[in-house]
């Protein structure tokens, strides 16, 4: 039987493009590797432990957080504070970006912001949820490291990933060189490459957009829905609606398979829903390393200003020309009345 690469054996081969680091982002990986692995321990269990339902706090979204979304933000802390190789933690889960003041971190240079676990509304039905992570350098060189190294671009990403808790548990992570997916295999408790260089079909047949939010959605995304509805051979429409609403499982499969995943502004979220900093950047990263694309409807999702750490942004986010083609849409129906409001986020006519 032939023996798969390790995730550990791949990030070491991989240290040598990166000829000025000196193993500390792998190291990070590897932290992040290894929280993945007890997160998905519990949420595999989810069923059996005392573990589903409400904490009984409210993150500072306003949401009710489940016990898992409080555990898994618990695990990936406490690996990256054992670690040495992060400075500061940006969460969904916290209000203020945590300090890492240990000894050992006292000379780290990596920042870490991350949605732990991203869909949780889905694990009491046994649907698939996921973590989402984004590395940038501290730009800071001396004392603490401050609020304004979290708040970088986009563009400024070192490395990002996802882990999905799905059928099989998987982790993708993009450093700015292509895309590599691992799958865990339970029963050595590794992660195994098996989706070298991954890469996004150019062209889709898959949609994912909340469709009940219909009567809320600006035109140009109402337009773009009816324009995947249509009949038509050549572009092989009408399209296929699929939407579990859980991003990361959403955009994995869309990866895969050629897709676009939208969440725009709506009347009741007027700046979108998904997070700017720990959600849609590291996932434009990725896709666009897959060679798709990422867009707020108008403006490239890694270039938008970063002001807030819990700024939300919409989301256009797939297969290239599906991604342009809903840009064109927004550009004739939904034009931007203003470049760009406070958050990065357009307002619609
Ligand atoms: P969460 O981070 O609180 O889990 O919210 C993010 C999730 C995404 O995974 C998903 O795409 C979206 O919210 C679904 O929202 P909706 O139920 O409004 O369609
Ligand atoms: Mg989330």
């Amino acid at each position: 039987m032939k023996i798969a690469k390790t995730l550990g054996q791949f990030i070491i081969e991989k240290q040598a493009d990166f000829p000025y680091a000196k193993g500390e982002l792998s190291r990070l990986l590897r932290d992040i590797g290894i929280a993945a692995k007890i997160v998905n321990r519990e949420v595999n269990k989810a069923g059996l432990a005392d573990i589903l339902g409400e904490a009984g706090t409210i993150n500072v979204q306003g949401e009710g957080q489940k016990k898992l979304d409080v555990y898994a933000n618990e695990q990936f802390i406490s690996a990256l504070q054992h670690g040495g190789e992060c400075c500061i933690v940006a969460s969904e889960e916290n209000d203020e970006c945590i300090h890492i003041d240990s000894e050992i971190s006292k000379d780290a240079k990596y920042i870490v912001a991350m949605d732990p676990l991203d869909g949780s509304s889905n694990i009491d039905v046994n649907v698939a949820v996921g973590t989402i992570f984004s590395i940038y350098h501290r730009k800071s060189t001396e004392g603490r490291a401050t609020i304004d190294d979290v708040l970088q671009r986009g563009t400024e990403q070192v490395a990002a990933g996802y882990v999905i808790y799905g059928s099989s548990t998987m982790l993708v992570y993009t450093t700015g060189k292509g895309v590599n997916g691992f799958t865990l295999d339970p029963s050595i408790g590794e992660f195994c490459l098996s989706h070298p260089d991954m890469q996004i079909p150019k062209d889709g047949v898959i949609y994912s957009i909340n469709e009940g939010y219909y009567t809320h959605f600006p035109d140009g995304v109402k337009k773009y829905i009816k324009y995947c509805q249509v009949e038509d051979a050549a572009t092989k429409r009408p399209y296929t609606s699929r939407y579990i609403g859980s991003m990361v499982a959403d955009l994995h499969r869309n990866l895969i398979k050629g897709g676009i995943f939208i969440y725009p502004v709506t009347a009741s979220t007027p700046k979108g829903k998904l997070r700017l900093v720990y959600e849609c950047n590291p996932m434009a990263f990725i896709i666009e390393q897959a060679g798709g694309k990422a867009s707020n409807g108008y403006q490239r999702i890694l270039e938008l200003d970063v002001e807030q750490l819990h700024q939300r942004s919409a989301i256009f986010i797939g297969s290239e020309n599906m991604v342009k083609k809903a840009e064109e849409m927004m550009l004739c129906f939904s034009p931007q009345q203003t470049k760009k409001s406070f958050e990065g986020v357009v307002e619609l006519q």
